[in-house]
């Protein structure tokens, strides 16, 4: 008798500004897809409860100067340390919600004056998501979100070289979305079906790797 293998998970990734709205709408996803009978795990980047993780936080919290190679590669080590439980979770059908990943890291990096290519290098090789939701939003709008200003980054002309670098490293399984002027409900309605596509897709698909 052969035994139908799983059908693997997606790797689902919200990208976008400061404060945009991504964890909101990745923890409003992971709920939709548990509620609609698909397995599914929020994830988010930095991982801020790991060893390397604590050290990023006190860095965002500018309780720490790091050099801004050596933080870049703290930021990808944080990422790599949470590939094998992500691909174990993907091959058993779990769908991944991630708040963050590699193109931050890329953006951010570049954005400090960094070349593209030796920010992209250290995360070749961790797995491709299936689809990025980069979500955008007009300046007036995201410094009147709640909470900004407050960590490292979070400034004007900083952000705006970071959206320069984002829109350098659109691929074609990126989607963009406007998330000015919606509620949280209205963005979660236009996110939830691009996510269910997402998801159907990659059932009979490999998990690909990141190739920059
Ligand atoms: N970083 C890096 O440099 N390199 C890397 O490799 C990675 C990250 C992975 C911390 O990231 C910093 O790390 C980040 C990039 C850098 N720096 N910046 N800037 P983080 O993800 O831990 O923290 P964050 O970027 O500051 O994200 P955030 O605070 O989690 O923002 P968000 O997830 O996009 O937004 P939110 O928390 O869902 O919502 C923010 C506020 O807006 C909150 O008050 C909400 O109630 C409100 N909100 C949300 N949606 C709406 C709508 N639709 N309408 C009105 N108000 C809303």
């Amino acid at each position: 008798m052969s035994v139908k293998k799983a059908c693997r998970g997606a790797l689902i990734v919200l990208e976008g500004c400061d404060r945009v709205g991504k964890t909101t709408q990745a923890k409003l996803l992971v709920e939709s897809l548990k509620n609609n009978g698909k397995p599914a795990q929020l994830m988010n980047f930095p991982d801020r409860t790991t060893a390397i993780g604590k050290m990023l936080d006190q860095y965002l919290k500018q309780s720490q100067e790091l050099d801004d190679h050596a933080v870049h590669l703290l930021f990808s080590a944080n990422r790599w340390e949470c590939v094998s439980s992500m691909e174990k979770l993907l091959q058993e059908g779990t769908t991944l919600v991630v708040d963050r990943y590699s193109d931050s890291g890329i953006a951010f990096s570049a954005a400090k004056g960094l070349p593209v290519s030796w920010c992209a290098a250290s995360d070749s090789g961790l797995p491709r998501p299936d689809l990025v939701l980069f979500l955008t939003l007009g300046g007036t709008e995201l410094s009147s979100r709640g909470g900004y200003g407050q960590e490292r980054y979070e400034e004007d002309s900083f952000q705006q070289r970071v959206m320069r670098n984002y829109n350098e490293l659109k691929r074609d399984y990126w989607n963009v979305v406007n998330a000015d002027e919606k509620s949280v409900e209205q963005l979660h309605s236009e996110l939830l079906p691009l996510v269910t596509s997402a998801v159907a897709a990659a059932e009979d698909k490999p998990l690909l790797t990141l190739d920059w």
